[in-house]
């Protein structure tokens, strides 16, 4: 797999891991994630490196002996004790900066771009050898799995190794050849049937080699000086193809292990999603049925509020008239207190002289909008239930019922500031048409009283007529029709500020209803959370796709 396509995958999931998160099951994913990263980064940075092989096995295997023999001296220990390696023999190139703690160092003056490590037991008495194995093993590459016809089938060795499946490349070394029978079918068998991928196998006599170099002896050596080329001549150009592979197959595991940890929960999710679903449409249902008992079905606060913006802008004798009227209709409210329109709208909004004219948005709503949130305490109770199996930290009741009234709040804020806007409009389309178009309908009547008699005058002085003087009672029934013209014109402009009122009052429900139902109210940041933990399932769902498309 391309170097750059494993790196972009490391990225990923570097910021995957780098984010923060609520829900428990990723939360508690999340430290081993971030190891694991900085482990893949570091392997990433490690692949113009020498390769690292390990001789891994248990005790009496002929790990150190098949060093030696690698190495044609004795710079290993060795010997018939159980276990004899304490501490790795690490046998590298000249200048191979790695470093593996302590150990003794060998400069090899043949070995090039690959280190090779002997390395203690995995199955004899003293644990803490293989607990060094197994930090060695985080820094090999290749793994040279010793076994003889007595020790091959090692659980113990399977226990380290069973971790790494797929990211290290496997080699078996049958050792002790020279006395032991061909057991290599029945091992890679094994090893087959427990999943691992084996790279190769050779069946050698290190000893005999070892005596070879050193002039101590010779004989069959078996697979001995294949194994060899394999070490020094084949390994170390293959390093890059290696390492990039061990490194695909850890990603590999890495997103498996984390989709396994999270996949578990996905179904809780699922249902926590529903539950927060029902929850919102019963909440914004209460919320709208409890609101349109208190604010909506008190159509004079509309037709106040109607009111107040035409008066404010009324002109002339049916405006003048009008606001007088206004004025004395809205005292009593005023007074009265509770049933007053600013009071009513008090209860719900912020301070007057914040929201101008029309419907303002007064103070004192916070204690209201709260008490309003009790009575959803079910919901809140079976939404967190759900949140808690889910995997995530639930708000206590109270905190709920702050949030539940800051969110009412800006929905009520929402749903009125178009509203608020339509009073205005409505306020001035009355005032600067219908007011006009009103008072020239009583001044036309108004004027003919006035101007009937001044004609007639004029008449008689000009052009010498007789003056017809209105007849007895002539102003009065002029001013008393005036009076009932001026009455119907209030009247009507009256029931238009009413009907305005009255519509708006709808449009407000129809608004606020909107406002509501558009999903997320009350359990908005529940949802979220929900919603981020499903997304961050689908990411690693994604990171892993990409990787396999990638191979
Ligand atoms: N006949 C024979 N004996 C061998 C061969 N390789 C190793 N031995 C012997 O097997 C014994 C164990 O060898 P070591 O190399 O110490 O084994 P090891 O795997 O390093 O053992 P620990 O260090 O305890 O993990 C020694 O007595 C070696 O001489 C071989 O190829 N043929
Ligand atoms: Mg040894």
């Amino acid at each position: 797999m391309p170097q750059s396509v494993l790196a972009d995958t490391v990225r990923c999931l570097e910021a995957f891991a780098a984010e923060d998160t609520p829900w428990r099951p990723l939360k508690n994913a999340l430290p081993d994630l971030r190891d694991r990263v900085d482990w893949l980064d570091r392997q990433i940075d490690r692949i113009p490196q020498p390769l690292v092989a390990v001789l891994f096995g248990g005790t009496g295997t002929g790990k150190s002996t098949l060093l030696n023999a690698i190495a044609g001296a004795p710079i290993a220990l060795t010997g018939e004790h159980r276990p004899t390696t304490e501490e790795p023999t690490v046998y590298h190139p000249p200048a191979a900066g790695e470093e593996f703690g302590p150990a003794r160092y060998v400069e090899s003056p043949v070995l090039d771009d690959l280190i090779l490590i002997d390395m203690p037991d995995t199955d004899s008495v003293k644990v803490e050898h293989a607990d060094r194995v197994q930090q060695l093993l985080k820094k090999a590459d290749v793994v040279l799995f010793c076994g003889t016809q007595q020790k091959y089938k090692n659980e113990q060795s399977l226990i380290l190794l069973r971790p790494l499946k797929d990211e290290r490349k496997i080699v078996c070394i049958q050792t002790l050849a020279d006395q032991d029978a061909d057991i290599r079918q029945d091992w890679l068998g094994w090893l087959r049937k427990e999943n691992f991928l084996v790279d190769g196998c050779f069946r050698v006599s290190a000893q005999r080699a070892l005596d070879r170099k050193t002039g101590a002896g010779a004989g069959n050596e078996f697979e001995f000086p294949a194994l060899e080329e394999y070490i020094r001549e084949k390994l170390p150009p293959e390093r890059a193809r290696i390492k990039e592979a061990n490194i695909a197959g850890a990603l590999k595991n890495t997103l498996t292990a984390l989709e396994r940890r999270l996949d578990g929960s996905k179904k809780n999710l699922e249902t926590a999603r529903e539950v927060i679903v029902k929850a919102e449409q019963a909440v914004a249902h209460g919320s709208m049925v409890h609101l349109q008992d208190r604010l909506l079905n008190e159509p004079h606060v509309w037709i106040g509020a109607v009111g107040n913006a035409v008066s404010e802008r009324s002109f002339g004798v049916v405006g003048t008239l009008f606001r007088v009227l206004h004025w004395i209709r809205m005292a009593p409210s005023r007074i009265a207190g509770r049933l007053s329109l600013s009071s009513l709208l008090r209860t719900f909004n912020r301070p007057a002289e914040e929201a101008g004219a029309g419907v303002s948005v007064p103070d004192e709503s916070e204690g209201y909008l709260r008490h309003l949130a009790g009575r959803f305490s079910r919901e809140h109770a079976e939404v967190n239930a759900y949140l808690a199996r889910a995997g995530f930290p639930t708000t206590p009741f109270a905190e709920w019922c702050a949030r539940y009234a800051g969110e009412l709040r800006q929905r009520l804020d929402e749903a009125l500031a178009p509203v608020q806007a339509r009073i205005n409009r409505r306020a001035r389309i009355l005032t600067r048409w219908i007011l006009p178009l009103l008072d020239l309908a009583w001044f036309v009547p108004f004027a003919f009283t006035i101007g009937a008699p001044i004609y007639q005058y004029y008449a008689h002085l000009v052009l010498d007529a007789a003056v017809v003087l209105p007849e007895a009672g002539f102003l009065g029934r002029s001013a008393s029709m005036l009076g009932a013209i001026l009455f119907i014109e209030l009247a009507l402009f009256a029931w238009l500020v009413r009907a305005s009122g009255r519509g708006l009052r709808k449009r407000f429900k129809r608004q606020l209803l909107k406002e509501l139902e558009a999903g997320g109210f009350g359990f908005s940041a529940e949802r979220a959370v929900v919603q981020q933990a499903l997304d961050q399932i689908g990411r690693v769902d994604e990171i892993r796709s990409q990787l396999s498309s990638a191979q």
